[in-house]
């Protein structure tokens, strides 16, 4: 069978997977967006539908004023005796914690708190009841994972937290994963740091506790010596089995636009995994991974195909659609390919207002702060790709500001917004990088009209056009992708979204919303 990675298109990275009868879930970070932790379904492995999220309310994802890439990193996903655990760090507030729910399409827990330091929390069941919580462990110089037995039902420590595996030499072991197999407990790391020296390493020993002997084979896979022009920084994986017995292992790695330049964050992408005789795992047949990609086993679940929903996962299908926002929005909650900033105000967002539209009304935030602006957007999974929207925004001071943004992270972003210069509407491009920040090609739009915005973008730029006559529109102005791109950024670990937003008491309609990958 033939399939496309990365099987999850754009920002999605860190994915962890389980498997129930036929149905496989899978999660992925969320760092500052909310709702936390995208949740998808699949019955193939190869095509995922986003079947919602896991943290959905303030009570379980705390995001107020926290930093580009604070929030919630790094979940595992695991099930027990038909109930689903996911663990998680909020890395801004509170750090590890657990939920849980018996009904993957319901409302998940309120956290249950970890008294163990570190990112990358997973949980492990083992066939004695016995659970196990692991993580990385600081120590002065260097990291290890640490691991305790927790009480599932409380959270609670049952012994103290030890290191169990300090990794393969790498730097940063990260994102544990422990799997029991032929009697052996293997631990699944993630090494090298998550830019391009990234790499899935693993360990195995008779005991949950250690002691862990390396794989010989370490890492099983990375491309860290592979050509540019192929997927880079693939690691931090999770395996799973299918009912044939089968498994597979997903991860996640980028896709640069140039040398050494990525925008659309870390994507999910899925190999084959093999048991060799000793014991150890080979992945995808020791090759590397590509964006077409071949093997000689079947789909799970005989090949059944999912219909696609709106954010259909397969790169090559058209996904463009037209969203009428007040039928894609239900029961006050945004569509799950949609996201807010931060813990969202809901007086900012009206989706009744008018038909089809939804209403954005500024508060004193702006895209800049660190904080909750009236915002929602959704992930740029395509380089090559046409974005439109259509508002209608009257501005009446200068500050009024009400658009479509190419937003990566508050210090990082493209606005065609609409605003007042000089006592008339115009529309301009203010482009936000680092501590610099600039507008260009102001057009004037007098009047009341509404007015289609647009954005068209390849690898390399993202170029922008607004006017009253959709087939007729005038160029505002380009922007770099370089500049949008995670390496231009400290510490970061998103990607770009389209996003529509409204500043400073602005009060904005739009509708026509349309994502139309080329
Ligand atoms: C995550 C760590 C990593 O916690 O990046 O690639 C960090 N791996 O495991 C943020 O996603």
């Amino acid at each position: 069978m033939r399939y496309s990675n990365p099987v999850i298109p754009g920002f999605y990275p860190d994915p962890s997977i389980c498997r129930n009868g036929d149905d496989y879930y899978l999660v992925t970070s969320s760092f500052e967006f909310f709702p936390g932790l995208p949740l998808f379904h699949s019955k193939n492995l190869t095509e995922w539908e986003q079947i919602g999220h896991v943290l959905t309310r303030k009570s379980q994802i705390m995001l107020e004023h926290c930093q580009a890439s604070g929030g919630i990193w790094a979940p595992t996903i695991r099930l027990y005796k038909g109930r689903f655990y996911v663990s998680a760090t909020n890395y801004s507030y509170g750090g590890n914690f657990i939920v849980w729910t018996d009904d993957i399409y319901g409302e998940w827990s309120d956290p249950v708190w970890i008294d163990q330091g570190g990112i990358d929390p997973s949980l492990f069941f083992d066939d004695d009841g016995k659970v196990y919580f692991s993580s990385t462990y600081d120590l002065p110089d260097s990291q290890a994972i640490g691991q305790c037995e927790i009480d599932i039902a409380t959270g609670r420590r049952l012994t103290d937290t030890r290191i169990v595996w300090e990794g393969s030499g790498g730097k940063y072991p990260e994102g544990p994963h422990m799997y029991k197999r032929g009697g052996r407990y293997y631990m699944l790391a993630a090494e090298g740091g998550t830019e391009y020296g990234h790499m899935v390493t693993i360990c195995r020993g008779t005991s949950p506790w250690g002691p862990f002997e390396n794989c010989p084979y370490n890492p099983i896979l990375t491309h860290r010596d592979t050509k540019l022009h192929h997927f880079q920084a693939v690691g931090h994986g999770d395996i799973t089995e299918t009912g044939e017995g089968e498994s597979w292992i997903v991860f996640h790695g980028i896709r640069t636009s140039q040398y050494m330049l990525h925008h659309l964050g870390r994507e999910t992408m899925l190999a084959p995994l093999d048991w060799r005789e000793d014991g150890w795992p080979v992945v995808n047949g020791g090759n590397i991974i590509l964006p077409e990609m071949e093997t000689d086993r079947k789909l799970p679940g005989d090949g059944q195909h999912m219909k696609c929903g709106s954010i259909c996962s397969d790169v090559r299908k058209d996904v463009s659609d037209i969203m009428d926002f007040s039928k894609s929005f239900s029961g006050n909650r945004l569509p799950p390919a949609w996201s807010y900033l931060r813990n969202p105000d809901p007086a900012l967002y009206d989706f009744c207002d008018r038909p089809g539209c939804v209403k954005l009304t500024g508060c004193s935030y702006s895209l800049n702060d660190c904080e909750s602006p009236a915002f929602i957007g959704r992930r740029q999974q395509h380089f090559r790709v046409e974005v439109q929207v259509r508002a209608d925004a009257v501005p009446e001071v200068p500050g009024h500001a009400a658009g479509l943004t190419v937003f990566h992270t508050n210090e990082h972003h493209y606005d065609l917004m609409i605003t007042e210069r000089n006592g008339e509407r115009a529309v301009l491009l203010r482009k936000v990088v680092g501590d610099m920040q600039t507008e260009v090609g102001c057009r004037y739009f007098p009047g009341k009209e509404r007015l289609y915005l647009s954005i068209d973008a390849d690898k390399l730029e993202y170029r922008f056009f607004a006017g009253t006559c959709e087939g007729n529109l005038e160029r505002i102005g380009t922007g770099r992708t370089q500049l949008l791109s995670t390496e231009c950024m400290p510490m970061t670990f998103t990607g770009c979204f389209f996003g529509l937003f409204a500043e400073s008491g602005i009060t904005a309609w739009f509708d026509r919303f349309q994502y139309h990958p080329l």
